[in-house]
């Protein structure tokens, strides 16, 4: 029995059991196809009904209960990055969530409502998704202890290009970020970011919207955040990238993560009664000719 079927909507919703034999939602919108897993509540597939996608899938993720999925959107909480005799980025993107709600919302955009079961800390965490012509996802953290509550929340959206030597990411000169591989801080000094080596930056107290602009699909991905103080851009680039057993050698020519959260200095502190909400929203838009 797939714990999602009573979830489905004829049409839109499908329950299915997707890779790895773990249940997942098939969406198709009159904008969209999607696959979202109850897996770490993990949005795997979206884009356009026809054409590439927009989100990058590695063909050697995992897809299993105790591993997280390599691509798409993995939800990033309760903290980022590696800890100590603790799963890396946190335990809520190898978590099975519950799915608690399915909408199909007027205009025929799908909308589905996930929460994180009971995970140690007196929080609500919900994630609401919304597909259609655009992706929008929240991540809403509720303290409903009586003491202070601080975490680190991420969306780390893989996303996909044609071509990383072609790709560039625009939107962060100015900002301030922390190189994670020299551990130094510096600022960016550039409209678009281009790749050419292993690339770890966390961009840090900026609410800026960045694009990805594609020149060889002729699209820009479009990402507006808010909620958000921190992010994170990233390809593993060669050496790194084989090294990851569940990523292709040569997919980092294909891929590249743009990440939007509150990490490090920005951690969120909720006092008791108080609510977090971490807001992306994700679209194309033509390429400027
Ligand atoms: O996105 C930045 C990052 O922290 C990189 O350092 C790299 O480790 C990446 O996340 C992937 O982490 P993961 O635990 O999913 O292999």
């Amino acid at each position: 029995m797939n714990p999602l079927e009573r979830h489905e909507i004829p049409g839109s919703v499908t329950a299915v059991s997707a890779k790895g034999g773990l249940p997942a939602l098939r969406i198709e919108t009159p904008d969209c196809s999607a696959l979202v897993y109850q897996h770490g509540a993990h949005v795997a597939l979206w884009g356009p009904r026809e054409g590439p996608p927009v989100l990058f899938m590695s063909d050697a993720s995992d897809f299993s209960p105790d591993k997280p999925i390599r691509g798409g959107v993995p939800l990033i909480y309760p903290w980022f990055g590696p800890r100590e005799g603790a799963p890396g980025h946190g335990t809520a993107r190898i978590t099975a969530w519950d799915l608690t709600e399915s909408l199909l919302l007027p205009g025929g955009d799908v909308r589905l409502r996930f929460t994180l079961p009971h995970h140690g800390n007196d929080a609500s965490v919900v994630f609401l998704v919304t597909l259609g012509a655009s992706l929008r996802m929240e991540f809403i953290v509720s303290n409903l202890g009586s003491s202070a509550l601080t975490f680190e929340n991420c969306f780390h959206t893989y996303l996909h290009v044609a071509d990383i030597h072609q790709a560039e990411v625009r939107g962060l000169r100015g900002v301030s970020y922390t190189d994670q591989l020299l551990g130094e801080r510096f600022t960016e000094e550039h409209d678009a970011i281009r790749f050419t080596a292993e690339t770890d930056r966390v961009y840090q107290n900026t609410t800026d919207a960045t694009e990805i602009a594609d020149p060889v699909l002729r699209r820009l991905i479009r990402i507006r955040k808010s909620g958000s103080l921190s992010t994170v851009v990233w390809n593993p680039w060669i050496d790194k990238a084989a090294r990851m057993p569940d990523f292709g050698d040569d997919e980092y020519l294909r891929m590249l993560c743009v990440e939007s959260g509150n990490l490090r200095e920005h951690a969120v502190t909720l006092l008791p009664g108080q609510t977090s909400a971490l807001e992306v929203e994700i679209d194309l838009a033509p390429f400027p000719l």
